[in-house]
């Protein structure tokens, strides 16, 4: 959407505002105004005319416009119904230039894991991409991943959901009888020169309102635990959260080890060249995860980690 609509968008969430005020504080001529109004109820903002001039009285209930609608972070959405991957929308935007984008979807329809794996993303959920150019060196680009899952345990915590995190990338809720299902999966990529970040996309994919049986074994969804969500609400939530540690980025480490369920816990760790097992004691200021086996500490920058008891 563009600036100037969202800034008629943002002075109508005030409360009602006459056309020409609305003229005047834009610097847009009244026939201008009622563009952007017109605009606006197509794209399912209900606004009336009334006495006190433009009347905002519904807002749709997910999409760009609603989401960017009293969003406390600097960022701009572009929604699409159904695309590939929002990951690739985002690099696209990397290569044109852009920074600060959030590209969500409603439906992936080749939604991506790490390695290439396949991730279902049906219709109802919550997939989308940050694209930004953090102020790191590149060393400590892992941290945004780590931004990510605490932003996502919290912005689930509203909803009343329990979520922890397993090191790196996994947002899990226990699922009874011990065992532990995946909610969200992050996927970061990223590129940059040898002490710089160019951009980062932070891919987050959170099980929203959609069915258990269509997003694989092992995992579980929103739907399933509290019945269907606000979905705007619940990403605003999660871009404040991850735009406020991405400000303070020396604060993400506590904050993970507050809601990871991985410290202490005996793990079996797949790096691309080896596997093994012992337990994990510690994340690096980087966010690798310290892991004590029988032959001495290792530590491990990138792998699958698999927890190997139950809570
Ligand atoms: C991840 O990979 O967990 C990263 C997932 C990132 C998805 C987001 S959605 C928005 C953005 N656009 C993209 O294309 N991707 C990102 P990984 O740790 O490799 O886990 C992948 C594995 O999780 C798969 O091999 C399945 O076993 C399982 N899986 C697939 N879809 C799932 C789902 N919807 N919920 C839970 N588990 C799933």
């Amino acid at each position: 959407m563009n600036y100037t609509r969202r800034q008629v968008l943002s002075l109508l969430a005030r409360g009602p505002t006459p056309g020409p005020e609305l003229a005047d504080r834009l610097g847009i001529s009244r026939t201008a105004v009622w563009k952007h109004i017109e605009a606006l109820r197509g794209r399912g903002f209900e606004i009336e005319t009334g006495e006190g001039g433009y009347e905002l009285t519904s807002i749709p209930e997910y999409g760009g416009a609603a989401v960017q609608l009293g969003l406390e972070a600097p960022y701009r959405i572009e929604y699409r119904e159904s695309v590939a991957s929002t990951n690739d929308v985002a690099r696209e935007f990397a290569a044109a230039g852009e920074r600060d984008v959030v590209v969500l979807a409603d439906e992936q329809t080749g939604g991506r894991g790490r390695q290439s794996r396949e991730w279902h993303s049906p219709s109802g959920g919550i997939w989308l991409s940050i694209l930004v150019e953090p102020d790191l060196p590149p060393a400590r680009a892992p941290l945004l991943t780590l931004a990510a899952a605490v932003a996502v345990v919290r912005a689930v915590d509203s909803l009343g959901v329990e979520a922890t995190i397993k090191w790196p990338n996994d947002v899990l809720v226990e699922g009874g009888s011990g065992d532990e299902l995946k909610l969200a999966g992050i996927l970061t990529e990223m590129t940059g020169e040898a002490d710089r970040v160019s951009w980062v996309v932070v891919g987050i994919g959170i099980n929203a309102n959609v069915d258990r049986a269509d997003v694989g074994e092992g995992a579980t969804t929103l739907r399933e635990l509290v019945g269907d969500v606000d979905r705007r609400e619940v990403v605003q939530r999660l871009l404040e959260e991850f735009h406020g540690l991405l400000d303070d980025p020396d604060s993400i480490r506590g904050a993970w080890i507050d809601r990871a369920s991985t410290l202490g816990r005996e793990v079996r760790i797949e790096t691309g060249s080896e596997t093994f097992e012992g337990r994990a004691t510690d994340i690096t200021a980087v966010g690798a995860l310290e892991v004590e086996t029988s032959t001495g500490t290792e530590t491990v920058h990138a792998g699958d980690c698999e927890h190997l008891r139950p809570l």
